[in-house]
């Protein structure tokens, strides 16, 4: 595998499942697949999950690996090609991204929407660099538009748990303070749509996501409907995408919050929710804390997700 920022690069999902199983089954059985070989973890955005569980799963495959925290102690990088560099920034990508990849035998990259244009934003401008000018294979961290190690730890994690062949899962907007990015309920669709579940999307008006990655999934206005019969609530805010409301915050109602009142609609669903969350905002304390919640176990396939991407990629070096 040369690349990992989409779906469709994990190839047919079944077959990635059962690596990922087993894999878990047994972390270290490719110990040596890493030996002298090293991981670069490039991060423009904060992260506790991706950062540990991507390094631990380097290190179950016997890898190096470093970490660059471009904002802190790194020179700030430039990343449009023709301008004149007499402002704060000191270096540019151009220059940066092919000495990090001297460095070492794959990347990873976290670079967020800015939600200063929408067009740079969904043309993924930052990762591409990457991809074009790095000269190594390059898998995402959470880019601009999908968070594909997060949304193959949910896939993961629905699997482990699911009690019907075919569960209903429903993904639903729930209220936050900021401006948060479209990426994990783009990408949560994207591979929600490659399996066979019943896959339901609940948001206000306003909230809709970009048809390109919803796809053919029913969108249903009506929390309280959406939820009746889940068998998986995943949670998760998002900015507006649409038109010029792109990135504003167009509701904070709590209406929308998951508490256990919202959970009696489901069969006694589970709840998800890639993390960090804001408590009483997206899920009330007693529905995370309930027995029902997966956010640890879905938060510990990450290293799984991972470990089966690096494994792919050193497989291909
Ligand atoms: C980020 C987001 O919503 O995309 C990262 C989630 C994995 N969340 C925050 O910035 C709080
Ligand atoms: N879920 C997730 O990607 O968490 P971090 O932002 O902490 O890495």
């Amino acid at each position: 595998m040369k690349k990992f920022t989409t779906v469709q690069d994990i190839g047919d999902i079944r077959d990635a499942v059962r690596e990922a199983l087993e894999i878990k089954a047994d972390r270290f059985a490719y110990s040596g697949l890493g030996h002298n070989r090293t991981l670069l973890m490039v991060f423009f955005n904060s992260s506790l999950r991706t950062r540990l569980s991507t390094q631990k799963a380097a290190l179950n495959l016997g890898m190096n690996v470093i970490v660059l925290d471009v904002n802190q102690g790194a020179w700030k990088l430039e990343t449009e090609r023709g301008v004149i560099m007499d402002g704060d920034k000191a270096e540019h990508m151009l220059e940066a991204i092919p000495v990090m990849g001297s460095y070492c035998d794959i990347i990873g990259v976290r670079s967020f929407a800015r939600f200063e244009n929408k067009e740079a934003d969904y043309n993924e401008e930052i990762l591409n660099q990457f991809i074009k000018y790095s000269g190594r294979p390059v898998f995402s961290m959470e880019a601009a538009t999908r968070h594909p190690l997060q949304s193959f730890a949910d896939l993961i994690t629905i699997e482990e748990y699911k009690t019907k062949a075919r569960p209903k899962v429903v993904m639903t907007w729930a209220p936050h303070p900021r401006a948060l990015p479209q990426a994990v309920p783009n990408s949560f669709a994207e591979w929600m749509n490659a399996t066979d579940y019943d896959f339901v999307i609940t948001h206000p008006h306003g909230y809709e996501l970009d048809p390109r990655f919803t796809g053919n999934a029913h969108i249903e206005y009506n929390q309280d409907k959406a939820l009746e019969g889940a068998d998986f609530v995943y949670a998760k805010n998002w900015a507006a995408y649409t038109g010029d409301n792109y990135g504003k915050v167009l509701s904070t109602d709590r209406f929308w919050t998951v508490t256990a009142e919202k959970m009696k609609l489901t069969d006694n669903a589970f709840f998800m929710h890639c993390l960090p969350v804001r408590r009483n905002m997206i899920v009330s304390d007693d529905v995370i804390e309930s027995k029902r919640s997966l956010v640890i176990p879905e938060a510990a396939n990450r290293e799984i997700s991972a470990e089966v991407v690096l494994k792919r990629m050193l497989q291909s070096l």
